[in-house]
């Protein structure tokens, strides 16, 4: 079983702006960490932030792990004709300087086996694995972030039956 998501999901995701708040102190900061509520008996979901690089060296963020899940995938979305799909990711790039944003769309953080519906207002402590800052630790927030944004976003965008396909 394979769900789809609209083409109108990637201009949601583009209205996504980034807030004011100040990065945290490291080479690697993370902020602004949100995950979608889930309802009982859905097994994934999905969760989104921002990091920045403040080194003078790229860096990959390598893998993730929360006490919500039993394991955390990279995951990216990409077009296929004219659906939207998801794939497993072996790194996300984060190069000397920049700020890569995960969210709805694109890259994001796929939470495998929650333990527990994610309720909007929990906080989700995560840790990230980077190749060379090592462990950065943040928190998601559980929330509707997009539709704060204003943006008509799919409330199970991460129902499939996770695809066969991943291609590591
Ligand atoms: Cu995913």
């Amino acid at each position: 079983m394979k769900r789809s998501i609209p083409r109108r999901g990637l201009l949601a995701a583009a209205l996504l702006l980034s807030g004011a708040a100040a990065w945290a102190d490291g080479a690697i900061q993370a902020r602004d960490g949100w995950a979608r509520p889930t309802v009982a008996g859905q097994p994934v979901g999905a969760g989104y932030l921002k990091l920045h690089n403040t080194g003078a060296t790229p860096d990959r963020l390598l893998g993730a792990s929360t006490g919500a899940a039993e394991r955390v995938e990279l995951h990216n979305m990409f077009m296929s004709g004219d659906v939207m799909r998801m794939r497993q990711v072996e790194a996300i790039d984060v190069p000397a300087g920049a700020t890569v944003e995960l969210g709805p769309g694109g890259l994001h953080l796929m939470l495998m086996g929650l333990k527990a519906p994610l309720t909007a207002g929990q906080r989700l402590p995560l840790v990230l694995r980077f190749e060379k800052a090592g462990e950065v630790k943040t928190e998601l927030q559980v929330g509707q972030r997009a539709a704060a944004a204003g943006a008509s976003a799919p409330s199970h965008q991460h129902g499939h039956g996770h695809e066969r396909g991943h291609k590591h």
